[in-house]
């Protein structure tokens, strides 16, 4: 009986949240990232002070004032809020580059070498997918768009939000986080993925490290048979122009979930009879948010019922 309940339980929960929503419960346990954390505090704080400055003010005012920039579209970010970041990035490219060095980066954390590893690290993770010198704002927009949470939210697109509805506040913070890896995936933040800039991704540290600091949720696309299966459908879900929109990709992502233990599957060549499935590794931890700091545990639905049926069994038996 106390089998049954356990896994009874567990289906409550994960019929009643989502995802994230369900991960986020188990936010205390986690221990803090440290370092990087600081880094990016650092700079939402740093970012809100110097937005109130009267020259950044009347150069978002000039920005307002000109054509809507794609950029922010592609990024799903409110034209206003990015019509700031771009005024911020401005004031922190001292030399006016329209790159910032890493010197320049280390402005936002007011120069101080206690951070000067982790900052260098966040600055290496978004600055070097171009294989570039120099943060580009493009690069620094993906940075923020990744790492904090907008004021308001994402600015979505109609078929954005036809592809991931929401009616909780479990599915609005999944279609968060699928923005979030968007963003991630999304390289040089042309609004879509193609497959060069899919592969690219998720052979590079970005990802990966944004997953082990806990920054970008590990919910979908979190195992190399979700992947592989990803990429075998690739060009069928990316239609006639052969890139995927952010819809497309919330729809793979999804679909790519129910084959995350396909190399364990009987039939495969890595099949090794039962195996014991671990839950999925890293913290995932909510965006920072004027200040604030939330950590969420990235476990799957499938995996925890997976989890729960199991243990749910073994006691069974
Ligand atoms: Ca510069
Ligand atoms: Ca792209």
């Amino acid at each position: 009986m106390r089998a049954v309940g356990v896994i009874g339980l567990f289906l409550i929960e994960a019929l009643q949240f989502s995802a994230a929503h369900f991960a986020a419960k188990h936010a205390s346990l986690q221990p803090e990232a440290g370092g990087v954390y600081d880094v990016i505090a650092r700079l939402v704080n740093d970012f809100q002070k110097k937005s109130r400055m009267q020259s950044l003010k009347n150069r978002s005012a000039v920005l307002r004032a000109q054509a809507p920039n794609l950029l922010a579209s592609n990024v799903r970010q409110k034209p206003g809020y990015f019509n700031e970041l771009v005024s911020y990035f401005e004031y922190l490219d001292e030399n006016q580059d329209s790159k910032l060095s890493e010197l320049e980066f280390m402005k936002v954390m007011d120069y101080d070498t206690s951070l000067r590893s982790d900052g260098n690290e966040v600055y290496v993770l978004f600055s070097d997918a171009d294989c570039k010198n120099g943060l580009t704002v493009q690069e620094f927009v993906r940075l923020v768009t990744v790492v904090t949470k907008a004021p308001e939210g994402f600015d979505f697109h109609a078929d954005d939000l036809e592809a991931m509805p929401s009616s909780t506040v479990g599915e609005d913070q999944d279609r968060d986080a699928i923005m979030q890896l968007f963003a991630i995936f999304d390289e040089n933040s042309s609004g879509d993925i193609g497959e060069a800039e899919f592969e690219h991704a998720w052979m590079g540290p970005t990802l990966w490290t944004c997953r082990k600091k806990g920054i970008v949720s590990s919910a979908w696309m979190a195992d190399t048979a979700e992947y592989e299966w990803a990429k075998g459908v690739f060009a069928e879900r990316a239609g006639a122009n052969g890139v995927l929109s952010l819809a497309e990709f919330a729809h793979l992502l999804k679909d790519s979930v129910p084959h995350r233990n396909d190399h364990y599957s009987k039939g495969s060549p890595e099949y090794k009879g039962p195996v014991e499935v671990e839950p999925m590794e890293g913290p995932f931890r909510k965006p920072v948010e004027m200040g604030s700091s939330q950590s969420i545990q990235g476990i799957s639905i499938a995996t925890m019922l997976l989890i729960a049926i199991s243990f749910g069994l073994s006691n069974l038996l």
